[in-house]
Order: C-alpha cells, then sequence, then structure tokens
C-alpha cells in the first residue's frame, strides 16, 4: 500500500483550549485542518514507531469520517498497533482506562464533550498521554506550535476498517484492533465498588433511580452496567442510544440542560436517585428525590463517605480541586486531616497529583468528578460512588447531603454564565477587572471586608511548572468569593463565567435558596465588573 506525502498549509486556529480543539464541525471539515492537526500531534510525538494508540470519540457527528482519516495518518507515521472502539465509540473515562490497563503510548479522543453536536454543532479532538490523562500544556504548546508551520503530512492509501465489526484488522504495517469499548471499564469498576451491595439495594424494590443519558456515550455503558451487572430496572437508563446529534439536544449534565430528568425527579412520584451524564460521559450531576446536589458538595461528600466504598477503604491522601470549585472540599480535607490542593480550571491540571500519589479524589465545579482509578474525570464512576453511599447509608440523597452541612457548614454555590460575548468586549472586562486588583485588598466590598484579589497563578508542586492568568478571584474574610474566568471550551463567541460561593455555618440558615444566600455577591459581581452595563445582558444565559 501506498504512503501518499500530501503538500499542507498552516492554520493559524489549531491551539487547544481547556480541553483539547474545539470547534464546528464545518470548521474541521475544511480542506486539510483535521490532517494538519493530527500529522502535528504525530510529528511532535516523534516516537511512535511501533507504539500502542486508542482511539475512539462520542459518537457524535463527523466520528466515523475522523476515525478513518486518523487510522490511515497513523499507519503511515509507523505507529505499530491502534485499539479502536466498536463503531468507533469510547466514553473519555474507557479511553483513559484502556490506555492504562494496556499500557498504549496514549490515545486520541474525539470529542466536544457537552457541546451540541450534527452538521451545525461542534467537533473537537484530544491527545492523552501514557497515564491516561489530558496532554499537558507542554505537549498541547509543542502540537499548536508544529501546527503554525506544517507543509505535509503523510497518509496511507487504503480502505477503510470496518469499524463496526469486532476484530483485528491491518492497515498497511498497522495493526488495528477493533474492540468492546465497555468491557475493562466495566471490571475497573467492579473492582472499586461492592457491587453485590448496591444490587442488594435495587432489589428492595422500593429504591429506584433512572440516568440520562441524553443520547450520548453513556447509554451502552450504563446499561450494560447498571440494568446488567446491577440489575436495575430495565427502564432505569432514558435517552440510552447514542446518536450523531445527540438527538438535538445539549448534553450537558446540569439543571439547564437536563431538562427532561429534573422534571421527573421533582414530581411527587420522583424515583430516589437521579444521575446524568454528558457528551463524552466524564461529566456527573447527582439528584436526589427534589434535591440537586452541587458537584462541588458531591466532591466533598465523596471524600466524606469514601471509607464505606471498598477502592477507598484504606483512606484518601488528598484531594484536589478547580480554583473556582468550592471550598466544601477543604473543610472535609482539614476534618479528615488531608491536604486539599488548589489547581487551575482544566482536568490535565490534576494529573501530575494523581501521578505523584498526592490526591486521591478530584473535582470541579463544572460537574466533573473522578479519582486516581483513571487520569480523566468519570460521569459514571461518580454515579456508582453515590449509588455505593446509598446501599450503605440506606438514607436518602438529601438526608446525606443535610447531614454533610450540619456538620461541616454549607457553601452556598452557584455559577453564572454569559455565553456568546464579543471577544474584544469580555477581554476588555477582564483587562479593567485586573487594573482594580491593587485597589480591592482590604476594602469593603458591601457587608464583606476583601483579603484577597489576584489573578490566580498555579505552581505545579511536582514539576514546578507555573500556569498565569487563570482566572479573578476575590476572597473575602468570611470565605465568600467571587471569581471571573473566560471559558477555554467555548466554539462560538465568548463566554463570561462568574462563580460565587458564601459559606454559612448556621444549620437554621441551610435551607435557604441558593441565589436568595447569593444575592448581595450577585450585585458586587455586577457592580464591579458592570456586566449588565458592558454585556447589555439583564441575565446571565445560564445558572448552575
Ligand atoms: C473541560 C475540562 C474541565 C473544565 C471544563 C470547563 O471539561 O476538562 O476541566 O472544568 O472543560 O472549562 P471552561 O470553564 O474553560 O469552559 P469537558 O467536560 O468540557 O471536557
Amino acid at each position: 500500500m501506498n504512503i501518499r506525502t500530501v503538500s499542507t498549509t498552516p492554520y493559524p486556529d489549531q491551539r487547544p483550549g481547556t480541553s483539547g480543539l474545539r470547534k464546528k464541525v464545518k470548521h474541521f471539515q475544511q480542506p486539510h485542518y483535521l490532517e494538519n492537526f493530527v500529522q502535528s500531534l504525530f510529528d511532535c510525538l516523534k516516537d511512535m514507531a511501533g507504539k500502542t494508540l486508542v482511539l475512539g470519540g462520542d459518537g457524535r457527528y463527523y466520528n466515523p469520517e475522523a476515525i478513518q482519516i486518523i487510522l490511515k495518518i497513523a499507519s503511515a507515521n509507523k505507529v505499530g498497533r491502534v485499539l479502536v472502539g466498536h463503531k468507533g465509540l469510547f466514553s473519555t473515562p474507557a479511553v483513559s482506562c484502556i490506555i492504562r490497563r494496556c499500557k498504549a503510548f496514549g490515545g486520541i479522543i474525539l470529542s466536544a464533550s457537552h457541546n451540541p453536536a450534527g452538521p451545525d454543532g461542534d467537533f473537537g479532538i484530544k491527545y492523552n498521554i501514557s497515564n491516561g490523562g489530558p496532554a499537558p500544556e507542554s505537549v498541547t504548546n509543542a502540537i499548536y506550535t508544529q501546527s503554525k508551520q506544517i507543509n505535509r503530512y503523510l497518509v496511507l492509501e487504503a480502505e477503510d476498517i470496518p469499524l463496526d465489526t469486532l476484530g483485528i484488522f491491518t492497515l498497511g504495517e498497522m495493526r488495528v484492533e477493533v474492540i468492546n469499548p465497555i468491557t475493562d471499564y466495566a471490571e475497573l469498576m467492579e473492582e472499586l465498588f461492592d457491587f453485590d451491595r448496591i444490587a442488594t439495594l435495587f432489589d428492595t424494590g422500593v429504591f429506584h433511580m433512572c440516568f440520562d443519558a441524553m443520547h450520548a456515550i453513556t447509554g451502552p455503558y450504563a446499561k450494560d452496567i447498571l440494568e446488567q451487572r446491577l440489575g436495575a430496572d430495565p427502564n432505569t437508563v432514558l435517552n440510552g442510544e447514542p446518536l450523531p446529534d445527540f438527538g438535538g439536544g445539549h448534553p450537558d449534565p446540569n439543571l439547564a440542560h437536563a431538562k427532561s430528568l429534573v422534571t421527573k425527579m421533582y414530581r411527587a412520584n420522583a424515583p430516589s436517585f437521579g444521575a446524568a451524564s454528558d457528551g463524552d460521559g466524564d461529566r456527573n450531576m447527582i439528584l436526589g428525590k427534589r434535591f440537586f446536589v452541587t458537584p462541588s458538595d458531591s466532591l466533598a461528600i465523596l471524600a466524606a463517605n469514601a471509607h464505606h466504598i471498598p477502592g477507598y477503604r484504606l483512606g484518601l491522601a488528598g484531594i484536589a480541586r478547580s480554583m473556582p470549585t468550592s471550598q466544601a472540599a477543604d473543610r472535609i480535607a482539614e476534618a479528615l486531616g488531608i491536604e486539599c490542593f488548589e489547581t487551575p480550571t482544566g482536568w490535565k491540571f490534576f494529573g501530575n497529583l494523581l501521578d505523584a500519589g498526592k490526591a486521591t479524589l478530584c473535582g470541579e465545579e463544572s460537574f466533573g468528578t473522578g479519582s486516581d482509578h483513571l487520569r480523566e474525570k468519570d460521569g459514571l464512576w461518580a454515579v456508582l460512588f453515590w449509588l455505593n453511599i446509598l446501599a450503605v447509608r440506606r438514607q436518602s440523597v438529601k438526608t446525606i447531603v443535610q447531614e454533610h452541612w450540619s456538620h461541616c457548614g454549607r457553601n452556598f454555590y452557584s455559577r453564572h454564565d454569559y455565553e456568546d460575548l464579543p471577544a474584544d468586549l469580555s477581554q476588555q472586562l477582564m483587562e479593567d477587572l485586573r487594573k482594580q486588583l491593587p485597589k480591592l485588598k482590604g476594602k469593603r466590598l458591601g457587608q464583606r471586608e476583601v483579603t484577597l484579589a489576584d489573578d490566580f497563578s498555579y505552581t505545579d508542586p511536582i514539576d514546578h511548572s507555573i500556569t498565569t492568568g487563570q482566572g479573578i478571584r476575590l476572597c473575602f474574610k468570611d470565605s465568600a468569593r467571587i471569581i471571573y474566568r473566560l471559558s477555554g471550551t467555548g466554539t462560538q463567541g465568548a463566554t463570561l463565567r462568574v462563580y460565587l460561593e458564601a459559606f454559612e455555618p448556621n444549620p437554621d440558615r441551610h435551607n435557604q435558596e441558593t441565589q436568595v444566600a447569593l444575592a448581595d455577591l450577585i450585585q458586587i459581581a455586577d457592580h464591579l465588573a458592570q456586566i449588565q452595563q458592558r454585556t447589555g445582558r439583564a441575565q446571565p444565559s445560564v445558572i448552575t
């Protein structure tokens, strides 16, 4: 078979964001666009000859075509073996799992996570390294640099691989194994959690759950694990069939986008437990009967209850959270006598802490939770963790959360997103905030005194790399915080995120409505950044 060298010219916009390169599908379909990025990746990985790669995606539109292109470029670049998910499907956590189990060199994941899909939707590609985690900035920066000077790519001229057939194929010198994407992941879950005990909970007949797969990747995983292995009702998984356009939905598991699940969970006869996952299966949302658990609280509660779970019974080395995630995790870490690390937004920043054995659990406000079992956040893992806790404690989700607050206090928390803003307007807003920082320390804003005002920068405790400009934060004497950040995952305009947090130690005040408890901070945040005035928006686009 013939290896062709194709001349190309660089695209200037292939800098990976918070989690890989994400663009509109049509952008990816431009001549040589995907090819340039993939060849730039292989150029940076230099020593790929004979090595194993894992490849798959969340099933979104353009997934099958992209896989065939990548396989042919991989073969031309002398990759030894590629493990591809059946039908090209793989959840993000399952890729991380397979990379680690098969000691692969790395993996390529095709996903734009929770962003909508379809011909007019989004597509994305990211590279994971041999620890199973997202490539660190040193690697993504190198790919970007290479993409700006690329002048050719290599591709094998060959027939497509039949991705809907399990088995072993060859593509030039390269071996392609089309494998079941669920088996290894499900086995890992069985090692971590007490499946017998969870099955007993379902056997009681009084415990019911529903899981919304949002027509994205977790449907087949959830059916296999929840319905087949654990014996949950056959109709537990909603929207379980992955569709190229995710059924026209926005597979972001939050109160705004997982509407049908939320409606179900707030009915009078709601199930005991509800959960959802996103496009590529790494995010999770946890609900009890008429009760929402914030991702920040969920992280803290998993940590507080980890001793109930077989895989974590020996204790936690530490907890890590992204900077905008609430400080509920810090409080439980203190109570447990373990360290809590604060990293920039992006799962890649947890990798070194996990590899060094400094952190066991990690979490982010953006509906991501995970542990050292993988190097990605893991939606179904979080659901199983909660199920295992419920199976042991036999209390409702609400009771477990409220008891946690009564011991540790409650960190009221909300994120306000202003989507699709003009890029220059949002940059200017951030720049003007930055200019105010030196004057803010010690100042009273409303009833609260500012003790820290900075633009967050992070020195990795393991490799000492420094990452700057990670969000403007105002910390108040009473532990409240306001954080402003621009999203690194959008594909249209800019998204301003405002994160609001207030600590309430008094249990009598724990049942306030979140937006009411945060009302003064919301006002301060708007006043300081002049959000309404500058953007002309009376309300955020999404409140989570
Ligand atoms: C990605 C990252 C997360 C991050 C989230 C939001 O998640 O992996 O670490 O918290 O984006 O990032 P931003 O605020 O920059 O939009 P996912 O699930 O989209 O891959």
